[in-house]
Parts: C-alpha cells; sequence; structure tokens
C-alpha cells in the first residue's frame, strides 16, 4: 500500500478563481519569443527556484526523467554558440526543405546566434531515458518526452513570471550538448533555453495567436 499523506489544497471562491483565471492567462499571454538579449546579468538564486518549479512536474511515475544543465561561463556558452551555429548552417543552407524556411521566414530567423553567447544563462534540457528508481535501482523512464515537455513548460512559465525572458532554441542535432556539457549517452537533449532580459529596444515579430474558438471544442 502506498505511503500518503493529507492533500495540501485550498478551494477557491468562484470569483477568486475567475481573478486568478484571468490575472495568470493575461501575465502568460504577455511572453514572447526574444532573440536579442542584454548581457545583464541574473541575480544569484532565480534560476534555482525556477528549476525547482520545473522539476515538480507531472510525469511519468515519478521517475522525474530530466536533467538541466545551467550553462554562465563565458567559454562554455562560446563553444555552444559555435556548434549551434555549425548545425544551423546547415539547416538554412540546405538541410531544411523549402517549405520549412518559407513558414520561418516571417520570424526573420537565420544560422547566426550571437544570443547564444550574449545572453547570461542558457538552459540545456535532457531527456534521460533511464535514471535510478526510489531504491536506487537502474529503471527505464516512462512517457519522458511527454514529462520534460511539461517540466519545460513549467520552467518557462516560472521564468517569465521572475522577470527573465526566454528563447526555446532547438538546433537539430543537439548531440553536441552532450559532449560539451559531458552528459551521458542515456540523456537527449530536449531543448536548448536561452534566458536573459530584453536587449534595449528589443523588437519582437508581430505574431498573432489563435483564438479560443480555433483552439479548443466544447463536448
Ligand atoms: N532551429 C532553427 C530553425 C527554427 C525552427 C523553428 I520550427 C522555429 O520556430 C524557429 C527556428 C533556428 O533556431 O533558427
Amino acid at each position: 500500500m502506498a505511503d500518503t499523506h493529507r492533500l495540501d489544497f485550498t478551494r477557491l471562491t468562484p470569483s477568486e478563481m475567475q481573478h486568478q483565471a484571468r490575472t495568470f492567462s493575461t501575465h502568460l499571454r504577455r511572453r514572447r519569443s526574444v532573440r536579442d538579449f542584454s548581457e545583464d546579468p541574473i541575480p544569484d538564486g532565480i534560476i534555482e527556484d525556477c528549476l525547482l518549479a520545473a522539476g515538480s512536474a507531472p510525469n511519468g511515475a515519478n521517475l522525474q526523467p530530466w536533467h538541466f544543465a545551467v550553462i554562465t561561463r563565458p567559454d562554455t556558452k562560446r563553444a555552444i554558440r559555435v556548434a549551434a551555429e555549425a548545425e544551423e548552417r546547415e539547416f538554412y543552407g540546405g538541410r531544411a526543405p523549402q517549405d520549412w524556411l518559407d513558414t520561418l521566414a516571417p520570424l526573420g530567423t537565420d544560422a547566426s546566434k550571437p544570443f547564444l553567447e550574449h545572453a547570461p544563462a542558457l538552459i540545456a534540457i535532457f531527456q534521460q531515458s533511464q535514471t535510478l528508481d526510489a531504491e536506487g535501482r537502474e529503471t527505464k523512464t516512462y512517457y519522458p518526452k511527454e514529462s520534460v515537455g511539461i517540466a519545460t513548460g513549467f520552467l518557462i512559465a516560472a521564468l517569465h513570471q521572475a522577470g527573465l525572458t526566454t528563447l526555446t532554441h532547438t538546433p537539430s542535432p543537439m548531440r553536441f550538448l552532450n559532449e560539451i556539457l559531458h552528459r551521458p549517452a542515456s540523456e537527449k537533449p530536449f531543448l536548448l533555453l536561452v534566458v536573459g532580459y530584453p536587449a534595449d529596444d528589443c523588437h519582437v515579430p508581430v505574431i498573432t495567436k489563435k483564438p479560443l474558438d480555433e483552439i479548443a471544442s466544447w463536448h
């Protein structure tokens, strides 16, 4: 039988619920992916709290199949930039099919990734295919991709709430991150999160989000 303790849960009134839902939604909808970062450093302790929020995400069998590598050292950021730009040059210079490049065109992205060096922190998120269970035995993980995706969503929301901006960056393939960060082959790079503040006069593309009736249905 599982060991349990009483759930810590506070019921809100309907008007408190409405307020919380609207406030959170409004705040989260102001988040934008940024590609032009300030070099200002992040105060100590902020990323730690945001990682604890990420690590609380629901996941397969509570095996928590993730690892977050935080990179702030200039030489390591530089190594990541060099390797990522090499992959991106291949992507933009022929590996990506034309229809993909056409879809990306409004975002104005290219193979140059100076933010990988300018931003104060990068967080490389790894998905673990195996880990140790509560008894310290090696075990395969379950739903690792879904688990890491949810944790990454929590992390992005936590960083936004903490007053930081992020960019989800996915150079492909990303195996160079294992080498640079000395992570085992059983960990698959999931995403490279660029974290910091927007540069002064940072501009972002004009984009729209789908309205509710296009993203949801009621049954
Ligand atoms: N990884 C490339 C290409 C890219 C792909 C998608 I899908 C984007 O939404 C944005 C960019 C790059 O980072 O430039």
